[in-house]
């Protein structure tokens, strides 16, 4: 069995892409199930296999420990740790080939609290790999393509797990695609275009940054969309790499 996380920052399409990931390992036959790690959400689209919200209640937690909605999504964040047994178990029953977690929308409940680090250690499978999703309307000039590397950077730190980076949402930005793109390629051109920023020390600080990290900053980002499926097979064979080194390096 093999996980997939996949994160990234609020609406950036994370659950839209888990149902899709979900139907095209069912057409390469495959048993691909869907984990909802988002005690907080309403709607998902998709029906969860397995889901967090049978194990940790928003409501409950309010009512209980008398929180307003931002203290109980915490504290239910914190929670999960303990329930990640009971979680291991109800997939395990189900057996999978593809086990797909979809995080928080605030992606720190996972991200940055311990629950969701020591979720993504324990959690046991045959290898485990994450996506980054960088939503089009947050990469909207140099700088903002840097702070949401610097975020996914961040997340790979946090979680150490092997990461495929993902321009989200293709269709919505044909025109911009080919930059975004060539930025993540070859940071030199990334380099380039912080000179047209004017505020100086803006500036300033996104080439410091930039040189400091531009060996170890992790973006290669792959385009993708879950509407038109573009980019879907490129992100399954970057999976597919992943998850083959983290078995051979487990054996
Ligand atoms: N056009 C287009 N819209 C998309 C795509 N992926 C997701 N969306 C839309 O973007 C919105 C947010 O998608 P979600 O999949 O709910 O995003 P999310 O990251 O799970 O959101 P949170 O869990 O709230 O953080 C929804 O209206 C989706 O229909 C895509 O590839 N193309
Ligand atoms: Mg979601």
């Amino acid at each position: 069995m093999y996980a997939i996380f996949i994160l990234g920052t609020a609406g950036s399409g994370k659950s839209t892409l888990a149902s899709r990931l979900v139907e095209l390992y069912a057409s390469k036959n495959a048993y691909a199930i869907t984990l909802n790690l988002d005690p907080g959400v309403i709607d998902l689209p998709y029906e969860p296999d397995v889901d967090v919200r049978e194990y940790v209640s928003i409501d409950e937690i309010m009512s209980k420990y008398r929180l307003g909605p931002n203290g109980a999504l915490i504290l239910a964040s914190d929670l999960i740790a303990d329930r990640l047994d009971e979680i291991q178990r109800d997939v395990d029953e189900l057996n999978p080939d593809y086990v797909i977690v979809d995080t928080p929308g605030q992606m720190e409940l996972f991200a940055y609290r311990a629950s969701g680090m020591i979720f993504a250690k324990e959690f046991r499978c045959d290898a485990k790999a994450s996506i980054f999703l960088f939503d089009p309307m947050l990469v909207n000039s140099p700088l903002n393509i840097l702070s949401i590397a610097l975020l996914a950077t961040s997340i790979r730190l946090r979680l150490g797990l092997a990461q495929v980076n993902v321009l989200s949402k293709i269709d919505l930005i044909r025109d911009r695609v080919a930059e975004i793109i060539g930025y993540s390629a070859d940071l030199t051109r990334l380099e380039y275009a912080l000179q047209r920023e004017k505020d100086s020390e803006l500036y300033m600080l996104g080439i410091s940054l930039l040189k400091g990290i531009r060996h170890s900053i992790s973006m290669g980002l792959l385009a993708v969309s879950s509407l038109t499926y573009e980019g879907m097979v490129n992100l399954t064979a970057a999976l597919a790499r992943m998850l083959k080194e983290g078995e051979d390096a487990e054996q």
